[in-house]
């Protein structure tokens, strides 16, 4: 099988729901010598990307979401363990979760996956996470980057309230926050004084990365 063959299988894999076909495809894909990042970014993620789009366009609907989000993790199980760390070796900590109110995580998983990647250890909160654990969690242990994950209008607040209490713990400057999720703009990060946005896992981890490498290694104490 070619390449292209594999990585389109994998999206399709996706698209239906068939997780046996994504396990299967991601084994493929390691046994062809596919780098496994682009495995999950071209192939796994974007049979996701996808679905959330006919789900829009009312082509799909929850069940068969539920069974992609299933078949992309299948694939992402056999291929995450393979992803080399591109690190430098440097421990880096990432602080992690979907805001409070907010239960999506399917693309909060993509990025702690992307981050992990890239070298980061990644403290992962999960979903629905109450707006003061951020800030207790990156102080506990001594976090790089905080990421937080919304898809909703109605928990970006959210978002602004972990700012203020990253602020009033005193933290702030020990640390680099990035926001993301489908109704986040660039404007609306700058105004609740988040260091960045962007749009996908991959160039997130990418900016982590140099974000985490900007910061004074003794700020902590
Ligand atoms: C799947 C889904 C669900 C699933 C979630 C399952 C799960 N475990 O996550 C379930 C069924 C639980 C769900 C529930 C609800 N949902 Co829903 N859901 C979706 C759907 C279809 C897809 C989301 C998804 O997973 N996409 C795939 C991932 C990969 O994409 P992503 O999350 O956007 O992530 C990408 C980027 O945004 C970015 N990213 C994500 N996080 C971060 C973080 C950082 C730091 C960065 C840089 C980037 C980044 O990277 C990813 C790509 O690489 C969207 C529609 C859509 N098109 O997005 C609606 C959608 C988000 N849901 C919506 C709503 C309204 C709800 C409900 C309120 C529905 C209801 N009435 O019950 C509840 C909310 C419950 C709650 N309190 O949170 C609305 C939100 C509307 C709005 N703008 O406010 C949407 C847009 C659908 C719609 N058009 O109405 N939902």
């Amino acid at each position: 099988m070619e390449e292209n063959e594999i990585i389109n299988g994998l999206t399709d894999a996706v698209v239906n729901g068939k997780k046996d076909q994504a396990v299967e495809l991601a084994q493929k894909a390691l046994d062809e010598g596919i780098d496994p990042y682009i495995a999950v970014i071209n192939g796994l993620a974007k049979g996701m990307e996808i679905m959330s789009e006919k789900y829009e366009n009312k082509q799909a609907f929850m069940p068969h979401l539920l069974m992609a989000s299933n078949a992309m993790y299948g694939g992402m199980d056999v291929l995450i363990p393979h992803i080399k760390s591109e690190g430098d070796g440097a421990r880096k900590v990432l602080v992690i979760g979907s805001v409070e109110g907010d239960v999506h995580d399917i693309g909060k998983n993509l990025v702690k996956t992307m981050m992990s990647a890239v070298g980061f250890e990644a403290i992962d909160l999960g979903k629905d996470v109450p707006v003061e654990q951020f800030a207790e969690a990156a102080a506990e242990h001594k976090a790089d980057i905080v990421s937080m994950s919304t898809l909703m209008t109605s928990t970006m607040d959210n978002m602004q309230r972990v700012m203020d209490s990253i602020q009033s713990k005193g933290i702030r400057d020990n640390l680099k926050v990035i926001i993301g999720g489908a109704p986040i703009t660039a404007d609306f990060a700058d105004e609740i004084g988040a260091d960045a946005t962007k749009t996908d896992a991959m160039e997130a981890a990418r900016w982590a990365q140099e974000a985490a490498a900007s910061l004074a290694p003794e700020r902590w104490g």
